[in-house]
Protein backbone atom coordinates (compact mmCIF):
# COMPACT_ATOMS: atom_id res chain seq x y z
CA UNK A 1 0.00 0.00 0.00
CA UNK A 2 1.61 3.37 -0.69
CA UNK A 3 2.58 5.39 1.87
CA UNK A 4 0.10 8.70 3.03
CA UNK A 5 1.12 12.25 2.38
CA UNK A 6 1.95 14.70 5.25
CA UNK A 7 0.70 18.05 4.86
CA UNK A 8 1.34 20.88 7.66
CA UNK A 9 -0.53 23.82 7.95
CA UNK A 10 1.20 26.59 9.80
CA UNK A 11 1.01 30.53 10.30
CA UNK A 12 1.15 33.14 13.20
CA UNK A 13 -1.38 33.46 16.03
CA UNK A 14 -4.79 33.92 13.97
CA UNK A 15 -3.92 33.55 10.62
CA UNK A 16 -6.68 31.06 9.68
CA UNK A 17 -5.18 27.36 10.14
CA UNK A 18 -8.09 26.36 11.78
CA UNK A 19 -10.91 27.99 9.08
CA UNK A 20 -8.92 27.13 6.17
CA UNK A 21 -8.05 23.38 7.12
CA UNK A 22 -11.76 22.39 6.90
CA UNK A 23 -11.46 22.95 2.92
CA UNK A 24 -7.90 21.62 2.73
CA UNK A 25 -9.63 17.88 4.11
CA UNK A 26 -12.38 18.35 2.12
CA UNK A 27 -10.52 18.68 -1.26
CA UNK A 28 -8.43 15.62 -0.09
CA UNK A 29 -11.97 13.37 1.08
CA UNK A 30 -13.13 14.30 -2.43
CA UNK A 31 -10.27 13.05 -4.34
CA UNK A 32 -10.77 9.90 -2.63
CA UNK A 33 -8.18 9.97 0.03
CA UNK A 34 -8.64 9.12 3.81
CA UNK A 35 -7.87 11.87 5.65
CA UNK A 36 -6.75 12.31 9.59
CA UNK A 37 -6.67 15.84 10.86
CA UNK A 38 -4.63 16.70 13.62
CA UNK A 39 -2.84 19.11 16.01
CA UNK A 40 0.28 20.43 17.42
CA UNK A 41 0.78 20.68 20.44
CA UNK A 42 -1.87 17.95 20.70
CA UNK A 43 -3.37 14.75 18.60
CA UNK A 44 -3.37 12.26 21.19
CA UNK A 45 -4.26 12.23 24.72
CA UNK A 46 -1.30 12.54 26.60
CA UNK A 47 -0.09 15.10 23.97
CA UNK A 48 -3.24 17.14 24.53
CA UNK A 49 -2.29 17.23 28.13
CA UNK A 50 0.94 18.72 27.21
CA UNK A 51 -0.92 21.49 25.48
CA UNK A 52 -2.86 22.20 28.39
CA UNK A 53 0.60 22.63 30.18
CA UNK A 54 1.92 24.62 27.79
CA UNK A 55 -0.91 26.36 26.99
CA UNK A 56 -2.04 28.05 30.64
CA UNK A 57 -0.87 31.53 31.76
CA UNK A 58 1.10 30.52 35.51
CA UNK A 59 2.65 32.26 37.71
CA UNK A 60 5.98 30.40 37.71
CA UNK A 61 8.27 31.59 34.72
CA UNK A 62 8.50 28.68 32.97
CA UNK A 63 12.13 27.73 31.59
CA UNK A 64 12.44 28.11 27.67
CA UNK A 65 14.09 24.61 27.84
CA UNK A 66 11.36 23.17 30.11
CA UNK A 67 8.70 24.92 26.89
CA UNK A 68 11.33 23.27 24.32
CA UNK A 69 10.90 19.82 25.66
CA UNK A 70 7.31 19.91 26.51
CA UNK A 71 6.85 20.74 23.01
CA UNK A 72 8.95 18.00 21.55
CA UNK A 73 7.79 15.34 24.10
CA UNK A 74 4.10 16.01 22.87
CA UNK A 75 5.29 16.20 19.29
CA UNK A 76 7.06 12.69 19.47
CA UNK A 77 3.87 10.92 21.22
CA UNK A 78 1.79 12.47 18.10
CA UNK A 79 4.34 11.39 15.70
CA UNK A 80 4.72 7.68 16.79
CA UNK A 81 1.46 6.89 17.97
CA UNK A 82 -1.26 8.97 14.79
CA UNK A 83 0.95 10.58 12.20
CA UNK A 84 3.58 7.68 11.33
CA UNK A 85 0.65 4.95 11.60
CA UNK A 86 -1.85 6.81 9.70
CA UNK A 87 0.82 7.38 7.09
CA UNK A 88 1.74 3.89 7.35
CA UNK A 89 -1.76 2.55 6.97
CA UNK A 90 -2.05 5.11 3.58
CA UNK A 91 -4.46 7.83 5.31
CA UNK A 92 -3.14 11.37 4.57
CA UNK A 93 -2.65 13.69 7.29
CA UNK A 94 -2.94 17.57 7.94
CA UNK A 95 -1.73 18.52 11.15
CA UNK A 96 -2.18 22.05 12.47
CA UNK A 97 1.76 23.17 13.34
CA UNK A 98 4.60 20.89 13.37
CA UNK A 99 7.89 21.02 13.32
CA UNK A 100 8.11 24.49 11.93
CA UNK A 101 6.31 26.35 14.44
CA UNK A 102 9.02 25.64 17.60
CA UNK A 103 11.91 27.06 14.67
CA UNK A 104 9.53 30.02 14.92
CA UNK A 105 8.15 30.16 18.32
CA UNK A 106 10.68 28.91 20.65
CA UNK A 107 13.70 29.48 18.19
CA UNK A 108 13.06 32.91 16.77
CA UNK A 109 10.05 34.44 19.17
CA UNK A 110 11.87 33.16 21.96
CA UNK A 111 15.37 33.68 20.80
CA UNK A 112 16.67 30.12 21.71
CA UNK A 113 18.31 29.95 18.14
CA UNK A 114 17.20 28.25 15.18
CA UNK A 115 20.20 26.33 14.76
CA UNK A 116 19.33 24.80 18.11
CA UNK A 117 15.64 24.13 17.65
CA UNK A 118 17.37 22.21 13.91
CA UNK A 119 19.77 20.30 15.75
CA UNK A 120 16.91 18.53 18.04
CA UNK A 121 14.66 18.34 15.19
CA UNK A 122 17.30 15.70 13.70
CA UNK A 123 17.96 14.35 16.55
CA UNK A 124 14.64 13.55 17.55
CA UNK A 125 13.01 13.36 14.10
CA UNK A 126 15.74 12.30 11.24
CA UNK A 127 14.44 13.34 8.43
CA UNK A 128 10.95 13.08 8.96
CA UNK A 129 9.18 16.51 7.96
CA UNK A 130 5.61 17.45 6.04
CA UNK A 131 5.63 16.50 2.53
CA UNK A 132 3.91 20.13 2.20
CA UNK A 133 3.46 22.87 4.03
CA UNK A 134 0.78 25.99 3.64
CA UNK A 135 2.22 29.02 5.28
CA UNK A 136 -0.77 31.27 5.76
CA UNK A 137 1.01 34.84 5.99
CA UNK A 138 -0.67 37.64 7.81
CA UNK A 139 0.93 40.89 8.97
CA UNK A 140 1.27 40.30 13.40
CA UNK A 141 -1.91 43.42 13.75
CA UNK A 142 -4.63 41.61 11.65
CA UNK A 143 -3.85 38.27 13.16
CA UNK A 144 -4.13 39.54 16.54
CA UNK A 145 -7.11 41.72 15.62
CA UNK A 146 -8.88 38.62 14.46
CA UNK A 147 -8.21 37.37 17.71
CA UNK A 148 -9.69 40.56 19.72
CA UNK A 149 -12.43 39.27 21.84
CA UNK A 150 -11.85 35.67 21.88
CA UNK A 151 -11.47 35.21 25.63
CA UNK A 152 -8.78 35.05 27.94
CA UNK A 153 -5.21 34.80 25.84
CA UNK A 154 -3.14 31.93 26.54
CA UNK A 155 0.41 31.59 27.49
CA UNK A 156 1.78 32.24 23.83
CA UNK A 157 -0.87 35.33 23.03
CA UNK A 158 0.29 37.35 25.78
CA UNK A 159 3.38 37.96 24.10
CA UNK A 160 4.01 40.91 22.70
CA UNK A 161 4.56 42.44 19.13
CA UNK A 162 7.75 41.86 18.77
CA UNK A 163 7.70 38.46 19.96
CA UNK A 164 5.07 37.63 16.91
CA UNK A 165 6.61 39.69 14.02
CA UNK A 166 10.06 37.07 15.33
CA UNK A 167 7.85 34.59 14.38
CA UNK A 168 6.55 35.64 11.00
CA UNK A 169 10.18 36.85 10.04
CA UNK A 170 11.17 33.09 10.56
CA UNK A 171 8.34 31.48 8.90
CA UNK A 172 8.69 33.53 5.64
CA UNK A 173 12.78 32.72 5.89
CA UNK A 174 12.24 28.55 6.42
CA UNK A 175 9.65 28.99 2.99
CA UNK A 176 12.09 30.79 1.13
CA UNK A 177 14.73 28.16 2.20
CA UNK A 178 12.40 25.25 1.25
CA UNK A 179 9.92 26.29 -1.88
CA UNK A 180 9.87 22.71 -3.05
CA UNK A 181 7.80 22.00 0.73
CA UNK A 182 6.39 24.92 1.27
CA UNK A 183 3.63 27.25 -0.47
CA UNK A 184 3.32 30.66 1.05
CA UNK A 185 -0.56 31.72 1.10
CA UNK A 186 -1.62 35.80 1.95
CA UNK A 187 -4.05 35.33 4.41
CA UNK A 188 -4.54 38.43 4.84
CA UNK A 189 -7.16 38.85 2.14
CA UNK A 190 -10.93 37.96 2.36
CA UNK A 191 -11.41 34.70 3.62
CA UNK A 192 -12.82 33.44 -0.16
CA UNK A 193 -9.43 34.60 -1.35
CA UNK A 194 -7.86 32.39 0.65
CA UNK A 195 -9.56 29.12 0.35
CA UNK A 196 -9.39 30.03 -3.53
CA UNK A 197 -5.40 30.03 -2.98
CA UNK A 198 -5.33 27.48 -0.34
CA UNK A 199 -7.33 24.90 -3.35
CA UNK A 200 -5.05 25.96 -5.39
CA UNK A 201 -1.89 24.97 -3.63
CA UNK A 202 -3.38 21.72 -3.03
CA UNK A 203 -4.82 21.22 -6.43
CA UNK A 204 -0.77 21.48 -7.56
CA UNK A 205 0.42 19.72 -4.84
CA UNK A 206 -2.03 16.24 -5.99
CA UNK A 207 -1.40 17.21 -9.70
CA UNK A 208 2.02 16.05 -8.89
CA UNK A 209 0.70 12.27 -8.06
CA UNK A 210 0.18 10.76 -4.66
CA UNK A 211 3.01 8.80 -4.21
CA UNK A 212 6.21 9.70 -2.27
N1 LIG B 1 3.37 26.60 19.61
C1 LIG B 1 2.92 25.54 18.91
C2 LIG B 1 4.72 26.78 19.88
O1 LIG B 1 5.13 27.73 20.53
N2 LIG B 1 5.60 25.84 19.40
C3 LIG B 1 5.20 24.75 18.67
O2 LIG B 1 6.05 23.94 18.25
C4 LIG B 1 3.80 24.60 18.43
C5 LIG B 1 3.32 23.40 17.64
C6 LIG B 1 -1.05 27.03 20.17
C7 LIG B 1 0.16 27.81 20.49
O3 LIG B 1 1.27 26.95 20.60
C8 LIG B 1 2.41 27.59 20.11
C9 LIG B 1 1.92 28.54 19.06
C10 LIG B 1 0.53 28.90 19.49
O4 LIG B 1 0.55 30.12 20.18
P1 LIG B 1 -2.57 26.97 18.06
O5 LIG B 1 -3.67 26.26 18.73
O6 LIG B 1 -2.30 26.59 16.67
O7 LIG B 1 -1.16 26.80 18.80
O8 LIG B 1 -2.86 28.48 18.31
P2 LIG B 1 -3.19 29.66 17.42
O9 LIG B 1 -2.23 29.98 16.35
O10 LIG B 1 -3.35 30.70 18.47
O11 LIG B 1 -4.52 29.21 16.70
P3 LIG B 1 -5.68 30.15 16.40
O12 LIG B 1 -6.91 29.34 16.40
O13 LIG B 1 -5.63 31.31 17.28
O14 LIG B 1 -5.35 30.64 14.96
P4 LIG B 1 -5.75 30.08 13.56
O15 LIG B 1 -6.17 28.65 13.63
O16 LIG B 1 -4.63 30.39 12.64
O17 LIG B 1 -6.95 31.00 13.17
P5 LIG B 1 -8.50 30.66 13.03
O18 LIG B 1 -8.75 29.86 11.83
O19 LIG B 1 -8.99 30.18 14.34
O20 LIG B 1 -9.04 32.13 12.74
C11 LIG B 1 -8.99 33.14 13.72
C12 LIG B 1 -10.18 34.09 13.50
O21 LIG B 1 -9.97 34.80 12.27
C13 LIG B 1 -11.07 34.61 11.40
C14 LIG B 1 -11.75 33.33 11.85
O22 LIG B 1 -13.11 33.33 11.50
C15 LIG B 1 -11.52 33.39 13.36
O23 LIG B 1 -12.49 34.19 13.94
N3 LIG B 1 -10.52 34.54 10.04
C16 LIG B 1 -10.57 35.55 9.16
N4 LIG B 1 -11.12 36.78 9.23
C17 LIG B 1 -10.98 37.59 8.13
N5 LIG B 1 -10.34 37.21 6.98
C18 LIG B 1 -9.79 35.98 6.88
N6 LIG B 1 -9.15 35.64 5.74
C19 LIG B 1 -9.89 35.10 8.01
N7 LIG B 1 -9.44 33.84 8.24
C20 LIG B 1 -9.82 33.51 9.49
Amino acid sequence: MARGRFISVEGGEGAGKSTNIEGVRARLHAAGLRVVVTREPGGTPLAEEIRQLLLAPRDEGVCEDTELLLVFAARMQHVERVIKPALARGDWVISDRFTDATIAYQGAGRRMGVERIQALRRLLLGDFAPDLTLLLDVPVDSGMQRLAGRGAPDRFEMEGREFFERVRAAYLQLAAAEPARFRVIDAAQELPAVQAAVAQAVEGFLAQGTTP
